[in-house]
């Protein structure tokens, strides 16, 4: 077996944060730039986590001073003929989809740069948290193609048709302010600070129950995709598959005796 390349990395938080996973990207000399070893470590990783039922909620973050990711690698592809674009781009939008379809809460944290592929990468998590001094944008057209890996469906899915596909046409980056009016991000930070307040959403989350976090999240991301009536059978199902849980138990006896509740996943 191929060791996984040392450019993307999992962490695991100090015991008190147990739940809480970290994927850090660590590429500086091409600013986190995803080639093919980029590529395999996140597909390595996050398959990983996938099969991992501790893990609650997972960071995606950069370990690069001032950038999150700049998208594809555009050295590489130089290199490349049309077909080997083709299945490049083909296993970024798969594993970007496969990031999306994890089945706990994601967070991204872009502090800098999230261009192209990369802001793509950060589409596909749940939450975005930026600093003020992010930059994000789709600049695909700007080198005649067109963002390839899930950017001209789930920017509009967030920010609305027309702005969506005004910042594809021209390819316009925004700050994390004016990210955070479009709706493109959840929270903006002051500079520097995106990883702590991603963090401290993390703890929250990783407080509640864990299969409760999975069910939310099957629910709203199947619902949005289907019909309002079969959406409604979709939150009933996650909502029955909680009932004979020992964490709701747990959740109904914590409330009776005011303590904080201690949740298993089970
Ligand atoms: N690929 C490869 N190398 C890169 C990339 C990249 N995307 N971005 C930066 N680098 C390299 C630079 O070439 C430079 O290398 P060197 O030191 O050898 O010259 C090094 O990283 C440092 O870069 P800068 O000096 O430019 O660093 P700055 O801090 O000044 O700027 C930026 C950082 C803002 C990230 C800037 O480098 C930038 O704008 N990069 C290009 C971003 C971009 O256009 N990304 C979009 C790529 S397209 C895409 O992602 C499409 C995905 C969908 C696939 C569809 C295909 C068909």
């Amino acid at each position: 077996l191929e060791p996984a390349p040392e450019c993307v990395r999992l962490a695991r938080l100090a015991d008190s944060d147990k739940g809480i996973v970290e994927v850090r990207l660590e590429r500086p000399e091409a600013k986190n730039a995803i080639g093919k070893e980029m590529l395999r470590g996140l597909r390595h990783h996050l398959g990983l986590i996938s099969e991992d039922a501790s893990a609650n909620v997972v960071l995606l973050t950069s370990c690069v001073p001032k950038v999150f990711c700049a998208g594809a690698d555009l050295k590489e592809r130089r290199e490349m003929n049309a077909s080997e674009i083709h299945s490049f781009v083909n296993s970024l939008r798969s594993t970007f989809s496969f990031l999306e379809a994890l089945q706990v809460p994601t967070i991204a944290v872009i502090e800098g740069a999230a261009l192209g592929g990369g802001l793509e990468m950060a589409l596909s998590c749940d939450i975005r948290i930026c600093g003020e001094n992010a930059v994000m944008g789709l600049p695909e057209t700007s080198l005649a193609i067109i963002p390839g890996a899930g950017g001209t469906q789930r920017l509009p899915r967030l920010v609305g048709k027309s702005t969506a596909k005004e910042l594809i046409y021209t390819g316009r980056r925004v700050t994390g302010r004016e990210a955070l009016t479009l709706g493109l991000v959840n929270h903006c930070a002051p500079a520097g600070e995106a990883h702590a307040k991603a963090l401290e959403i993390a703890r929250n989350i990783n407080e509640k129950g864990p299969l409760a976090l999975r069910m939310a999240k099957r629910a709203i991301d199947r619902g949005l995709e289907a019909d309002k009536e079969s959406a409604m059978e979709v939150e009933e199902d996650c909502y029955v598959q909680l009932l004979n849980t020992t964490d709701r138990l747990e959740g109904l006896a914590a409330f009776a005796e005011k303590r904080k509740p201690v949740y298993k996943g089970e």
